[in-house]
């Protein structure tokens, strides 16, 4: 698997011209909208044809995105984890895979990977930001989604944007990157009318007309941040919440109350739409642990669990039947320590 650098990445992006056929693959969270729209609008740009696809984590296939026509293929911010082995069926292809989660899994032998991984946080669209020039807002707009501004690796890019963009970092996020989070998660069944909204935004002036899309959301949000401090459970250091959303509402209301105090520990816990399964989130870290270390402990030796992501933001799976197993390992893990 041919790793490449930074400014190879960047030739391969230069070399695309009009008689290209470009399928940009991206996440379908924050980073991964806004990265796939800079490298869109980058193969626009640059003359060439180009169509996106969202990438849904556990439920997306590769193989039904038929991908036939294309000669060119950008993936970005989907974790290699998931993905890697997937991509044989195109490595006839021209294939540049761009991500920011720790590598796993095997690439086909020539698909070109550049993994800011290095152990810095470096989100998918600060990269996508930096590579193409294009929408620096955006880039912005991204990275902030992905919590980039929690890593002291990002504060001078952060820093030197919002200055140039005349906001401050709480402003940005109450009016800005908030705004496209739940415009994300409202029309979470809906990815292609939501890379068009995005992609059609040409200022941070534009994602006010977000909004009516966004303000349907904001009080599920509030309500559940709400009774946050009258549900939560101590285990152990642990913050331990759950909570019953009807709307797409998890990632926002587990972003506000852990933002809220960068020093405690959580743990979010939602069923799933199906009602089997409860997903959880882990955020920020101990001293002594990591949130993916964190979760593993309490997915310890359940059914059908699973557990990974990130050092200061973990996710993970449980059956529903587990929840009190679960708490059970995190209080005893926590008591042993
Ligand atoms: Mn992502």
């Amino acid at each position: 698997m041919p790793k490449i650098t930074f400014q190879e990445a960047k030739e391969f992006l230069d070399d695309i011209d009009n008689e290209d056929n470009v399928a940009i693959i991206h996440h379908d969270d924050g980073d991964g909208f806004c990265s796939g729209i800079l490298y869109y609008d980058w193969c626009k740009q640059k003359g060439a044809k180009v169509e996106e696809f969202t990438y849904v984590l556990n439920k997306s296939k590769i193989k039904d995105f038929g991908l036939e026509k294309f000669n060119k293929i950008i993936l970005t911010d989907i974790t290699s984890e998931v993905v890697a082995e997937e991509l044989n069926i195109i490595s006839n292809k021209q294939v540049l895979y761009l991500d920011h989660h720790p590598e796993k899994g095997v690439f086909p032998k020539n698909i070109l990977t550049f993994i800011t991984d290095d152990g810095k946080y470096i989100p998918s669209s600060r990269t996508a930001g930096e590579l193409t020039g294009l929408k620096p807002f955006l880039a912005l707009i991204g990275t902030i989604t992905d919590a980039g501004d929690l890593y002291q690796e990002n504060q001078d890019y952060i820093n030197s944007h919002l200055d140039k963009l005349n906001i401050s970092l709480d402003d940005f996020k109450k009016n800005i990157s908030s705004v496209v989070s739940n415009t994300i998660n409202y029309l979470d069944k809906d990815p292609n009318k939501t890379f068009k909204l995005l992609e059609e935004l040409k200022s941070l002036e534009d994602v006010a007309s977000l909004r009516v899309y966004a303000d349907k959301i904001e009080d599920e949000i509030q309500e559940f941040v709400e009774r946050y401090e009258k549900n939560k459970e101590k285990l152990g250091d642990v913050n331990f919440y759950y909570f019953k959303p009807k709307l797409s509402v998890k990632g926002a209301v587990t972003g506000i109350i852990s933002h809220k105090n960068v020093d405690e520990v959580y743990i979010f816990a939602s069923p799933k739409e199906n009602g089997k399964q409860i997903s959880l989130s882990a955020r920020n870290a101990f001293k002594e642990i990591n949130a993916i270390d964190l979760l593993k402990k309490g997915t310890l030796g359940l059914k059908d669990s699973s557990a990974g992501g990130h050092v200061r933001a973990a996710g993970g799976m449980i059956l529903a039947e587990d929840l009190d197993r679960f708490k059970q390992n995190i209080r005893e893990f926590l008591e042993n320590k």
